[in-house]
């Protein structure tokens, strides 16, 4: 029977290559984000019967609702949310850094992914489904300039965690998603669109690829359903641990 995957952040980056990736194989597959001619570009590419494009703001929870109370009878049993949007705005030092950016970070990583997971929840738990959760490997490791994202990383991890518990018995999994670097338009993002440095920051690195991170979400999606991935932290072969910092006077 076809499945159907709700997949957020769907105009860019991992969230893109994944609508492609479940389309490709057969899915039905509800296409979010806020730039709607990008997830059009989706729709005119596998079909309307295939993709369906709901545009809103995360943010937005009158938004988010009626978007799903909008979606087509073929699209409304959810067998699989991929809670994926998300953001990091800055690499200052918290001294330094801009609350609103850390305030956006929080409202869209954090307080939207729990509205939308509550909200599929009841669906989730009756269709025995799987959510998976973008989370990061700042979650884990600090490092200068991660703060809030960190933070904010950290909830989705300790949160699916705690899903996991809350959940047993129901057959619904749950998964933790951790990635590393990875080139999107992410840094792009983060530096509030100085394509130099997001350049920089990938440059002769081979770093991870957003089809690398669909391709595990794949993978996380169809394991038989009796085994559940917890945690998946995953890097490319070029990036690893520094050491900590020692002030001396
Ligand atoms: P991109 O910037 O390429 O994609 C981010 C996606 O999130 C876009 O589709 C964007 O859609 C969506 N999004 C952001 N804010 C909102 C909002 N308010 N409402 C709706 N959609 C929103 O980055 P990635 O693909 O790299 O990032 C995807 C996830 O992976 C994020 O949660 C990120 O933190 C995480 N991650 C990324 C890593 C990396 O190195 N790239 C590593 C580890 C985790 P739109 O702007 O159209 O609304
Ligand atoms: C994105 C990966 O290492 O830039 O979550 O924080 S990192």
């Amino acid at each position: 029977m076809t499945k159907t995957i709700l997949i957020t952040g769907a105009t860019s980056g991992f969230g893109a290559a994944a609508v492609k990736r479940f389309a490709e194989a057969g899915w039905r597959v509800i296409a979010t984000g806020r730039r709607a001619e990008r997830l059009q570009g989706l729709v005119d590419r596998f079909g309307a019967d295939k993709v369906h494009a709901a545009v809103f703001d995360m943010r937005d929870e009158a938004a988010l609702e009626a978007s799903l109370a909008a979606l087509p009878e073929a699209f409304r049993s959810i067998d699989v949310l991929v809670n994926n949007a998300g953001l990091a705005l800055g690499t200052a030092p918290a001294q330094k850094a801009s609350l609103q950016d850390w305030r956006t970070m929080i409202d869209t990583n954090i307080t939207a992914l729990v509205t939308l997971t509550h909200r599929l929840l009841p669906d989730l738990i009756e269709r025995k489904g799987v959510i998976i959760n973008m989370s990061s490997v700042a979650a884990s490791y600090p490092y200068p300039g991660g703060n809030t994202y960190g933070g904010s990383k950290a909830f989705v991890k300790q949160f699916s965690l705690g899903l996991r518990s809350d959940l047993h018995g129901t057959g619904v999994r749950v998964t933790s998603i951790e990635p590393g670097m990875a080139e999107t338009e992410f840094t792009l993002v983060r530096t509030h669109g100085d394509q130099a440095a997001s350049d920089k920051m990938y440059g002769g690195a081979t770093p991870m690829t957003a089809e690398d991170i669909a391709e595990q979400l794949y993978y996380i999606a169809t394991l038989p359903p009796h085994l559940n991935i917890n945690r998946l932290e995953i890097m490319p072969v070029t990036q690893s641990f520094a050491g900590f910092q020692v002030d001396r006077k």
